[in-house]
């Protein structure tokens, strides 16, 4: 990667990744686009920044050419419970979205990265240890979306030759920006709610383990896979990937560790539980192991200790006792 142009990177992985690929290739070798522009934006400031609907082709070929970039990252997107909402926008949005962004990667010959999520599992799939290569029948649109994303990133790398690669997110907690509409959003909630209030009512229930991933990881393991040499990699696109697997009431334990006053209770939201329902527990990432060398730096203490001190700083909140 040298020059890269990245879509939606006002959203929550977009607005880390950007500054990060900036640090790494250089400012000006990083052009950021979103449909929309805001105030006071480290991203919007820091460096190139175009507005970019996605849904417009002709726009982003434009945008490739102009900047004569030679990678695309993708990452616009609806996320789970406003796709559920909003079904044919979620479509559109997420399918028409991708199938530009590979379009330009192949008019231009650019390398290709976008995110599935282990939304593109259902019901069906086996839900502990979660197969890299297995059922999947996803029962959300965000889900439909998802499966039919890899497949068509799988069809322009065999049939047009694009280099396309991708993994499946877990949920992803960052103290940066707040994730927009998903299902996994209540992990970085609790975090917020428990410095501010010292306690928090979760929708998902009491049970429902999902994958989780610090954004650090997150960040690190798309540039692993991003720089990889191609011959090693045997799955090419949407490769399983976790950092750790909780459920409420034991992130609400490992927040107790730091603030021992925290109280957690339920309040579920019957739409997200039955798409968490539909979920996997676990993943086995062994195959992005093994062809890319995955592997992720925070487990759920880790994670929970460094959140509390960068969102309390943030907040202008008084750092817990137990990190001072
Ligand atoms: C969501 O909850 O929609 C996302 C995801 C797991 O893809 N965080």
């Amino acid at each position: 990667m040298k020059k890269i142009l990245i879509t939606g990177c006002l959203g929550q992985i977009g607005s880390e990744l950007t500054m990060r690929l900036r640090e790494i290739y250089g400012t000006n070798n990083v052009i950021a686009t979103d449909i929309r522009r805001v105030e006071d934006n480290e991203v919007i400031e820091s460096g190139p920044f175009e507005l970019l609907d996605v849904t417009d082709h002709k726009a982003m070929l434009e945008l490739a050419k102009k900047y004569e970039v030679d990678t695309l990252i993708h990452l616009a997107a609806l996320l789970s419970a406003v796709a559920e909402q909003k079904p044919k926008l979620a479509w559109d949005l997420n399918m028409g979205g991708l199938v530009n962004a590979l379009e330009v990667a192949r008019e231009l010959n650019l390398k290709f990265f976008t995110p599935s999520s282990i939304g593109s599992f259902g019901p069906g799939t086996p839900a502990k240890n979660t197969p890299q290569d297995t059922l999947q029948r996803p029962t959300t649109m965000y889900g439909v979306t998802k499966v039919a994303g890899e497949l068509l990133c799988d069809y322009y790398f065999e049939k047009f030759g694009v280099d396309a690669r991708g993994v499946r997110f877990p949920g992803l907690i960052s103290y940066k920006t707040l994730p927009g509409g998903g299902t996994t959003d209540y992990a970085v909630e609790i975090y917020y709610e428990a410095l501010k209030n010292k306690k928090y009512s979760s929708f998902i229930d009491k049970g429902t383990h999902m994958d989780m991933m610090y954004m650090p990881d997150a960040i690190e393991a798309i540039i692993k896979l991003m720089e990889a040499d191609l011959p090693k990699l045997k799955h090419h696109n949407a490769f399983n990937i976790t950092a750790m697997s909780f459920d409420p009431e034991e992130i609400a334990d490992s927040i107790k560790k730091y603030i021992p006053e925290f109280k957690m209770d339920y309040n579920v939201d019957p739409a997200r539980q039955k798409i968490a329902d539909s979920w996997p527990d676990s993943l086995d990432c062994s195959a992005a192991e093994e062809e890319w060398d995955f592997s992720p730096k925070y487990n759920l203490d880790r994670m929970t200790k460094d959140m509390l001190i960068n969102l309390s700083e943030k907040l202008e909140l008084p750092l817990p006792n137990t990190l001072k």
